[in-house]
């Protein structure tokens, strides 16, 4: 049966966020079992490559140069130790490495330097991604050429919530990328946060959009908010760990062949919790015992972990 559907209605997703949390998960494991490796996790490792300093406003992150967050900016790091990086994580197990700037989009300078370290990445056997901010149709081609597997580019949360998030580009500028990266041929990485003082309504819009774009993207990080001193942010309400696992297992019945990403907030989360988004469909970590700049569970941590559950690490797909 084919079970991939892009007409999902607002109606049928908070039916589902509504179930009985034992319907729900079941749901969401039978069609995760469907489609993937029951046990199989992807691992991919961050790096911020271009830290701080950033123009835009996103009221979460510790980046912006509207926040007082203490974060010293850099420049663009360089190609070498990029890859000298790209090589210690395909060490530690990882086989996709994610390359982050803090830019609203960025300079045809600056991707030159980009698309050499995703080529130079990409021959290590590493599948690339990077999020760079906004992109035209021209940068995208200029990344598909280099080589880049996938890009980043979240919707972040639900369009009516999205202005009291952001105020310096709009929702729609976010589609207008995702579209440039898709007609160039990129895969699509692309979801949001949660934990951000939005509703639940809000959670099941933001998976609505992305449930309902013509194509589904490829990989979808939830990610938990990592409240950062500094920012507007800072001190919203946690959310409750359920509400995070029925988002993930929401995603996991709207989007059955996407990786659905544990992406942030791990720091946040039990083993108990991390194996109960892992039963609700999610597929895919981050992993080392940083993000771009908050943290994340220590490696060893994390083979435990991946150990007590009888996962394994995914191996890295054909061709790359
Ligand atoms: N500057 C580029 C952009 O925003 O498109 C790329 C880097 S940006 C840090 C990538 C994504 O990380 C954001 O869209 C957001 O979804 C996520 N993110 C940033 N700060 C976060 C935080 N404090 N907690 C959770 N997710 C966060
Ligand atoms: C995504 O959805 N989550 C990652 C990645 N894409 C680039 C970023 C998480 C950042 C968490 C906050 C920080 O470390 O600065
Ligand atoms: Fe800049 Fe990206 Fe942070 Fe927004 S999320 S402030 S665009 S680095």
């Amino acid at each position: 049966m084919d079970d991939i559907r892009h007409d999902w209605t607002r109606e049928e997703l908070a039916a589902l966020y509504a179930l009985p949390f034992a319907d729900l998960i079941f749901r969401a494991q039978s069609i995760h079992r469907r489609h993937f490796a029951a046990n199989e996790v992807q691992i991919s490792t961050l790096l911020s490559i271009k830290t701080g300093g950033c123009p835009e406003d996103c009221g979460y992150c510790s980046q912006s140069a509207k926040h007082e967050t203490g974060l010293k900016a850099s420049k663009l790091m360089d190609v070498d130790a990029v890859v000298a990086d790209a090589r210690q994580a395909k060490q530690a197990g990882a086989t996709r490495f994610c390359m982050g700037a803090a830019w609203r989009q960025p300079k045809d300078k600056d991707l030159d330097a980009v698309c050499e370290m995703v080529s130079e990445v990409k021959s290590l056997g590493l599948e690339t991604c990077v999020t760079l901010g906004m992109l035209n149709q021209a940068q995208a081609a200029r990344l598909k050429d280099a080589g880049l597997d996938y890009y980043n580019h979240n919707i972040d949360t639900s369009p009516e919530y999205y202005s009291e998030i952001i105020t310096t580009r709009t929702f729609q500028d976010r589609l207008d990328t995702l579209d440039a990266v898709r007609e160039a041929g990129i895969n699509v990485c692309c979801g949001g946060i949660v934990g951000m003082g939005e509703s639940e309504s809000d959670r099941i819009d933001m998976i609505l959009t992305l449930a309902t774009l013509p194509q589904h993207p490829e990989s979808v990080p939830i990610n938990l908010l990592m409240r950062v001193e500094g920012t507007k942010l800072a001190d919203a309400p946690p959310l409750d760990v359920l509400d995070f696992v029925r988002t993930i297992a929401v995603a996991r019945i709207a989007m059955p062949k996407s990786f659905v990403r544990l992406s942030a907030g791990r720091e946040y989360l039990s083993e108990e919790a991390q194996a109960l988004c892992f039963l609700a469909g999610a597929n895919s970590i981050f992993y080392g015992e940083k993000l771009l700049t908050t943290p994340n569970p220590e490696a060893h941590k994390d083979r435990q972990l991946l150990a007590k559950l009888g996962m394994k690490a995914m191996e890295a797909l054909p061709g790359n």
